[in-house]
This record gives structure tokens, C-alpha cells and sequence, in this order.
């Protein structure tokens, strides 16, 4: 059959495919496997083991649904993150299937508390045997049963490791715009982003940062997939801008493409900038228009070329207030009003080299 390698081969079949419960399980079971109990009598050690046993799996499985939802205790997410969750995922979905993690250590604690007290009653071996067998039996259920929540949880740690962190303390300034207008060219010219850039729209497939120095100030420059003026069907790249646009953005950068050459028409890509004026009405948006080098429209807009460089310098005297508000000061000014009342941390002296650490300092640091 004639196809593309790609195509022709096997679906693979990676060992994560397994349900997040069978690894929980497997490392609970065997640690609680290797109870080694002393006792003066078989019978006090017998009942040892079968304590032994419940604590150590039932304790490992919350060690491990911890460390599965560690991405979300605090500080937990930013309300960027948030919001880029709740796009791509649904309303919702993340916070259920937390909630229902959370229940469900609930759930296993109250386990292992009533297996414990059947321990101490149990009167023989086998039924101390019975009362482990039952937790157990349990323990596995109440994992298996958050399986799906365990895999949404890992799904959203994926998705926000492939999106870049913000810090929400710096300003951001949100380049967005319809598809294949010069976006990302504009991004690499204003900041230290080196985004792909091509002559084909939705090159950009989800939100990108590079930086800039506002001569103070640290600036985010967030790059954008590109946005058609379809409100109701949009896709998950098209979402993932708006969603920068509205919660992210100190200020919006909104690139026009007077030549059309990207195949959008001024009239489509002037109805987006009025849609999204009238839907986030708190956050400035710059408005430029860019192929300078290509074509100049008699209006008052910033004009640049992405190409030669032309009039990036205007383009920053445009920004620089809106984003650092204060940047009027002189930046030492700024820096006193700043500076915080209590003094930062000293950098420990550096130790001396010795040949040969003495036992007691080379413990852990
Ligand atoms: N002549 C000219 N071409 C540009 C300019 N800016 C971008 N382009 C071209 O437009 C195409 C789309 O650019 P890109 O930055 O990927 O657009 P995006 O999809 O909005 O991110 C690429 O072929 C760029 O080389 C510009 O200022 N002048
Ligand atoms: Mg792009």
C-alpha cells in the first residue's frame, strides 16, 4: 500500500498507555510486601505484618495521588493557566477531577483507620489474612476508580508544560491578530523570541514568549496563534489567543496587514479589533500596522516593517508608557520606590576549598 512512511507505521504502544492505577498499585503492593515485622510469638508477629501492610499501601497510594496532583497545591496555577486549562479542557474539568482525587485520599484514610481496628480484633491468622485481603481489594478500587481523574491531571501538567510561564508580576504585551499578517516576524523583531515564521496562516499553534528590556522593567512579548473573526467556531489555537488576549495582557499589539497579501481583508481583520474592543474594554490595544516595506495606508497608525526594521523605534515610544506606566522616572527613582522594606537575603560567604570535607559537613544541604 502506498503511503508515507509516517503514515504506514504501527500505532505505538508505549507502556504509559497502562491506567495510572496499575504503577500506584504495583508500588503500594510491593512496598507493603516487604513488611519484615519482629515479635517475640508468630502470632504477635503475624499481626505486625498484616498492621504492617495496610499503613505502608495505603500510605504509598497517597504519596503517589499527592505527587500526581503536586502541579495544582500551592501557589498552584496563575489565572492565565487557569484560563488556558479551562479552554483547551472544558469549565471545570480540572477543578472535578481534583476534587474527586482529593475524596478519594479521603476515602483510603478512613480505610486504613477501620482495617487497623480489625487487626487488633482479628483472632486468628487467617482472619487477619482476610482483613488485609479486604483493604486491599478496596485500596484498588477506589485508585482504579479516579483513573480517569488521574489522567486528566496528567494531561493538563503536559499541556501546561508546553506553554510558557508567565510571570504574572511583569507586564505582557499580547501580539494577536488575524492569521499569516506578520505576527510572529513582529515578535522576533520586538523581543529575544525567535518564533517560526512562514507564508501560511496557523503557523503559530499555540501562545509563545520571548522578552524585552522596557529599561527597568522586564516585558513579556507573548506571541499568538492567529484569530479569524469567527466567534462561535473557534478552534482550540484560535481560543487559546483570545484567552491571552483577555487575561493575560498588560496591553495588546494589534497587527494589521494593510496588503492582504496574508489573505484576510482590512474589513475582516478591522471587525476582530472592534469585537475585541467591545469584549475586553479595560485593556489598551495598540493598534499597528505592518509590510511597511510593502505598502502605507494614510491613517495614524503606527506603521513597520517586520522586514527592514522600519519604524520600530516609533512603534516602542507608543508602548513603553502604556507598559511601564512609571517609566517616566528616572530608573533609580523607580528602584528606591520599589525596593522592598525588608532587606533580601545575604548570599552565604563562600566557603573555603578544603581538600578533603570532614564527615559532619558533607551531610545534605
Ligand atoms: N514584506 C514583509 N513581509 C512580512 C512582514 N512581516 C511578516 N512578513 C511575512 O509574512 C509571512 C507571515 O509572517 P508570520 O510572522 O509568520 O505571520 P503570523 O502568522 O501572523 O505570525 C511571512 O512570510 C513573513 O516573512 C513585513 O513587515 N514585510
Ligand atoms: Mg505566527
Amino acid at each position: 500500500m502506498p503511503s508515507s512512511p509516517s503514515r504506514a507505521r504501527a500505532p505505538r504502544r508505549s507502556p504509559s498507555r497502562a491506567p495510572p492505577s496499575v504503577a500506584i498499585l504495583d508500588a503500594a503492593f510491593h512496598r507493603a510486601s516487604l513488611a519484615t515485622p519482629h515479635g517475640d510469638t508468630k502470632a504477635a508477629r503475624d499481626r505486625l505484618r498484616a498492621r504492617l501492610k495496610v499503613v505502608r499501601s495505603t500510605a504509598t497510594v497517597v504519596r503517589h495521588l499527592r505527587i500526581e496532583t503536586r502541579r495544582f497545591s500551592p501557589p498552584g496555577l496563575t489565572e492565565f493557566e487557569t484560563a488556558l486549562v479551562a479552554g483547551a479542557f472544558g469549565d471545570g474539568t480540572l477543578d472535578r477531577s481534583l476534587a474527586r482525587i482529593r475524596r478519594a485520599e479521603e476515602r483510603i484514610r478512613g480505610l486504613a483507620r477501620e482495617a487497623e481496628r480489625g487487626i487488633a480484633r482479628a483472632s486468628s491468622s487467617e482472619e487477619l489474612g482476610d482483613r488485609v485481603r479486604a483493604c486491599y481489594g478496596r485500596l484498588a478500587s477506589f485508585v482504579r476508580e479516579i483513573d480517569p481523574d488521574l489522567e486528566t491531571t496528567r494531561k493538563v501538567v503536559a499541556f501546561l508544560k508546553r506553554r510558557p510561564s508567565l510571570d504574572p508580576s511583569a507586564p505582557t504585551l499580547v501580539i494577536a491578530g488575524f492569521p499569516n499578517v506578520g505576527k510572529s516576524s513582529l515578535v522576533a523583531r520586538l523581543s529575544s523570541a525567535r518564533p517560526k515564521i512562514a507564508d501560511y496562516p496557523f503557523t503559530t499553534l499555540s501562545v509563545a514568549v520571548g522578552h524585552a528590556d522596557l529599561g527597568f522593567d522586564r516585558l513579556q512579548v507573548l506571541d499568538t496563534p492567529g484569530v479569524l473573526g469567527r466567534a462561535e467556531r473557534a478552534n482550540p489555537a484560535e481560543r487559546e489567543a483570545t484567552t491571552a488576549v483577555g487575561r493575560a495582557a498588560t496591553v495588546v499589539l494589534f497587527v494589521l496587514d494593510p496588503t492582504e497579501r496574508s489573505g484576510y481583508s482590512i474589513a475582516e481583520q478591522e471587525a476582530l479589533l472592534a469585537r475585541w474592543r467591545t469584549e475586553f474594554p479595560t485593556t489598551p490595544i495598540v493598534e499597528v500596522e505592518t509590510r511597511a516595506d510593502q505598502t502605507q495606508r494614510a491613517n495614524d497608525r503606527p506603521k513597520v516593517s517586520a522586514v527592514t526594521g522600519a519604524g520600530i523605534e516609533g512603534l516602542w515610544s507608543v508602548l513603553r508608557p502604556l507598559l511601564a506606566p512609571r517609566g517616566d522616572l528616572p530608573p533609580m527613582e523607580e528602584a528606591i520606590e520599589e525596593a522592598p522594606d525588608a532587606p533580601e537575603e545575604a548570599e552565604p560567604p563562600p566557603r573555603p576549598k578544603r581538600r578533603r570535607p570532614s564527615r559532619r559537613e558533607s551531610g545534605p544541604e
